[in-house]
């Protein structure tokens, strides 16, 4: 489906500051900081959003946390290609089109529409492969095929099951014990007690069509995909095998990575992606933001309200990607004066030279993307006195980079 416009991402290279370093990110499912140092052509695919309630602060930091490491690695020189996808059919938005009496497709098409808007405003780049569910039925089916070839499918009544031990490193992302997988799997979508299967843990790769819902007839029947599968397929089709890092929010560890990931080193044989890396869970009212419990701020309405996008940005950036943090209103008031501060500091005639920020921006950002010791450094700066008449090109191209804060 159609992505959005990426903002241009200006290269401190041709400011004569050559490349910056490799990128180390947090890989779940090693628990170490892994060197993401590609052969010149990263592939990173991030998990997108189901359509029916976008975009809350919490969506929005994790796809900052992913721009950023894109920005780290075009300015260490290299190429990236992108993928995400767009869970553009599924129980929770079947559920809430039920609920409002919004046709299930009307729905997702605004809610997308809506993304795009939020994304573009926070000038995050925008996938080169932006991938709905609807339009991958075929490649799901597909995928299921290679995955009956390998003997790791089983039908209870009409649905499809993966034997997730049919991959005898079934746990690699999250490293959980089974009883703590039962548990989460039960919370996430999960069916561990559907009579039936062969194991509490087997993940629905294809469901029957259910009165009432959306259905595709296909060579597996009539019905519609399962959500792992969906991101295996887009993944392995618009990336290929060993790609460099999936991402998204912690709550996808397990199983939706898990699962994905098991799916595809059966389907194919090779290894799935290289690193697992995840952005904590942004909170409000103490609690997860999330559709389901309706504690959202959204993006469109802080704009709505005429708060500045690039301060929603800032914002979003004082807090390190992994941590799990919580949302208040004063935040954006803190960015909101801090913007306007590093604004007046770029506007003046001559300042302190740029080059220990960027230094110190790269180095922060390269070490696990942390963002927060970058603000520091620009705050830093800022705060200093100097005569470079050169500092405010410097500063302005380094913050439209690095950070994707346009001054
Ligand atoms: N469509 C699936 C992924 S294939 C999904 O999880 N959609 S979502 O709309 O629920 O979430 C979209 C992205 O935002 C996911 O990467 C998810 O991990 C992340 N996310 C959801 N809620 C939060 C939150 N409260 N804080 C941080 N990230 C979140
Ligand atoms: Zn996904």
């Amino acid at each position: 489906m159609r992505s959005w416009t990426s903002p241009i991402v200006p290269s401190l290279d041709d400011l004569g500051f050559g490349r910056g370093p490799a990128v180390e990110v947090h890989d779940t499912a090693t628990g170490a900081l892994v060197t993401v140092d590609p052969d010149h052509h990263a592939r990173l695919y991030v998990c997108g959003i189901t359509p029916y309630d976008a975009t809350h602060m919490g969506h929005a930091a994790t796809y900052l946390a992913f721009d950023l490491l894109q920005r780290a690695w075009l300015d260490a020189g290299l190429t990236v290609t992108y993928t995400q996808n767009v869970t553009d059919v599924d129980d929770p938005l079947l559920e809430r089109a039920t609920a409002t009496g919004i046709d299930w497709a009307e729905l997702a098409e605004n809610q997308i529409e809506l993304f795009r808007t939020d994304m573009t405003a926070l000038r995050v780049l925008a996938p080169d492969h932006y991938i709905g569910a609807v339009e991958s039925i075929d490649l799901v089916v597909d995928m299921v095929g290679q995955l009956d070839a390998a003997g790791a499918v089983y039908r209870v009544d009409d649905d499809l099951y993966f034997d997730v031990h049919a991959d005898a490193d079934f746990g690699a992302v999250s490293g959980y014990d089974e009883t703590t997988m039962l548990q989460v799997f039960g919370e996430r979508g999960g069916d561990p007690e559907r009579a039936g299967k062969k194991h509490p843990l087997d993940c629905l790769l294809w469901q029957a069509e259910r009165p009432g819902e959306p259905a595709w007839d296909t060579s597996l029947g009539r019905g519609r995909p399962g959500w792992h599968v969906e991101c295996a397929a887009i993944a392995l089709e618009h990336l290929g095998t060993g790609f460099d890092v999936q991402g998204g929010g912690s709550d996808l560890v397990f199983p939706h990575h898990e699962m994905s990931r098991s799916e595809s080193v059966v389907a194919t044989g090779e290894n799935f992606a290289h690193s697992y890396v995840h952005a904590g869970m942004v909170g409000y009212d103490g609690e997860k933001m999330s559709k389901s419990k309706g504690n959202l701020v959204l993006v469109s309405a802080l704009r709505e309200a005429g708060r500045d996008p690039v301060a929603i940005r800032l914002a979003l950036l004082a807090h390190h990607y992994r941590s799990d943090w919580e949302w208040f209103e004063a935040e954006l008031v803190v960015a909101e004066q801090r913007l306007a501060a590093w604004r007046i500091a770029v506007d003046r005639p001559e300042g302190p030279a740029g080059d220990d920020m960027v230094s110190a921006l790269r180095a922060a950002l390269t070490h696990d993307l942390d963002a927060p010791a970058a603000l520091r450094a620009v705050d830093q700066w800022a705060a200093g006195a100097g005569h470079d008449p050169r500092a405010s090109t410097t500063v302005r191209t380094a913050l439209d980079a690095l950070l994707g804060i346009s001054l």
